[in-house]
C-alpha cells in the first residue's frame, strides 16, 4: 500500500476516505481537517482565549498539541481525579506535554480537596463515579474558565464518543438530550462558557495515530470507571457497521449537524421553553435547582466555594 499524496510506503489506511497515506502525510492530512472544521463550524474566532479540557488521553493531548501547533493559543485544565496508578501517571504526561508546549496547565485535585478520590468521593454523595466525576468536570472546567478570564472550552470529544452518545440517545429516545450534542455549544454570558469540539468529524483510530505519528506521549489505559460502559458497547457496535461499510459513522455525524441546523424554528422554541435556567444562590453558576451540586458537595465536606487549584506553567 503507498501513500497517496508521495507514493512512499503508506503507514496508515483510511477507507472512510479512500485513501492511504504515510506519516507525514498523515499529519498533514489530519491538522487540515481539523482547521477546517474550526473554520467551517466557526469554532474559534478573533480575540477568543480558549482552553483544551486535558485527560492525559490521546484525544486531548493531541487536540492539545495540534491546537497550538496551527496558532491558536492555548492552557489545559485537568481534573486530578486522585485514582492511584492512573491520574498521577495522566498528570506526568499532562506535564511534559506542557512543558513542550511552553502553556500553563490549571490542575484541580479532587483527592487533596476532598481528602478521598472520585470513587470515594462518589460512594459520600451517593452517586456512581461516573456521575460524580462528570458533575465535578462540568463545573469546575466552566469555574477555572470563568474565574481566569477563557471564554471558550475545548474538548477532545471525538467522532466515536458523539456517534455513540447519540446512538444511545436514539436508541432510548432521550428527547431532552437529542439535539444538545452540537460541535459548538453557545454560552450564557458570565455564567457559562462556550464549549467547541474541533475533534467532532476525526475518528478515535485517527486521533490515537496522530498522537503516535507526531511523537505525543499519552496514558494508554484507559480510566477504570470506565470498564463495562453502554458507550463502550455503542462504540463497538457502529464500529462493525463501520467495517461493512466505511464513512457510516461520519455520515451519522454530519448529517446530525445538518438536521440540528434545519430545525425549524418551533422546534427549538419548544426546546428552549422546557429548558429555564436558574443560577445557584451560592457561586451563581448555572444550576438546576436552588444551590448547585457541587456547591452541596462542597459544604458536605465542611469547604467553602472559594475555589483550590494548582497551576503549573
Ligand atoms: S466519567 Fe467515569 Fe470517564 Fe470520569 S470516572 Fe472515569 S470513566 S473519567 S470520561
Ligand atoms: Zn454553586
Amino acid at each position: 500500500m503507498k501513500c497517496r499524496v508521495c507514493g512512499q510506503p503508506a503507514s496508515i489506511n483510511l477507507r472512510s476516505y479512500k485513501t492511504a497515506l504515510c506519516d507525514s502525510d498523515f499529519i498533514a492530512f489530519f491538522e487540515k481537517r481539523v482547521a477546517t472544521t474550526i473554520k467551517k463550524y466557526r469554532l474559534i474566532a478573533e480575540g477568543d482565549v480558549p482552553i483544551v479540557a486535558v485527560s492525559g488521553g490521546k484525544d486531548s493531548l493531541s487536540l492539545w498539541h495540534l491546537m497550538n501547533k496551527l496558532g491558536i493559543p492555548c492552557d489545559g485544565i485537568y481534573i486530578d481525579l486522585g485514582i492511584e496508578g492512573y491520574s498521577d501517571k495522566s498528570l506526568d504526561k499532562i506535564k511534559k506535554v506542557a512543558e513542550t508546549l511552553k502553556r500553563k496547565v490549571y490542575v484541580f485535585p479532587i483527592g487533596s480537596v476532598f481528602d478521598r478520590g472520585i470513587d470515594g468521593l462518589a460512594k459520600a454523595i451517593r452517586r456512581v463515579p461516573c456521575s460524580a466525576c462528570g458533575m465535578i468536570k462540568r463545573y469546575m472546567m466552566n469555574r477555572i474558565c470563568m474565574d481566569k478570564g477563557y471564554n471558550v472550552l475545548v474538548t477532545g470529544h471525538n467522532l466515536d464518543d458523539e456517534a455513540s452518545a447519540l446512538f444511545g440517545n436514539i436508541l432510548y429516545w432521550k428527547k431532552e438530550y437529542l439535539w444538545k450534542k452540537d460541535i459548538a455549544l453557545e454560552a450564557k454570558e458570565g455564567h457559562l462558557s462556550r464549549k467547541v469540539k474541533p475533534f467532532f468529524l476525526c475518528s478515535e483510530r485517527e486521533a490515537a495515530a496522530y498522537a503516535i505519528m507526531s511523537g505525543i506521549d499519552y496514558v494508554y489505559e484507559e480510566c477504570p470507571f470506565s470498564m463495562g460502559a453502554k458507550s463502550l458497547t455503542y462504540k463497538g457496535m457502529l464500529n462493525k457497521l463501520e467495517e461493512k461499510s466505511p464513512g457510516t459513522k461520519l455520515m451519522f455525524l454530519k448529517g446530525y449537524l445538518r438536521a440540528l441546523k434545519e430545525r425549524t424554528k418551533n422546534e427549538i422554541d419548544l426546546q428552549e421553553e422546557t429548558r429555564e435556567t436558574k443560577y445557584c444562590v451560592n457561586c451563581g453558576y448555572p444550576s438546576y435547582t436552588e444551590k448547585c451540586t457541587f456547591c452541596w458537595t462542597l459544604e458536605k465536606f465542611g469547604l467553602h466555594c472559594n475555589i483550590i487549584f494548582d497551576e503549573y506553567c
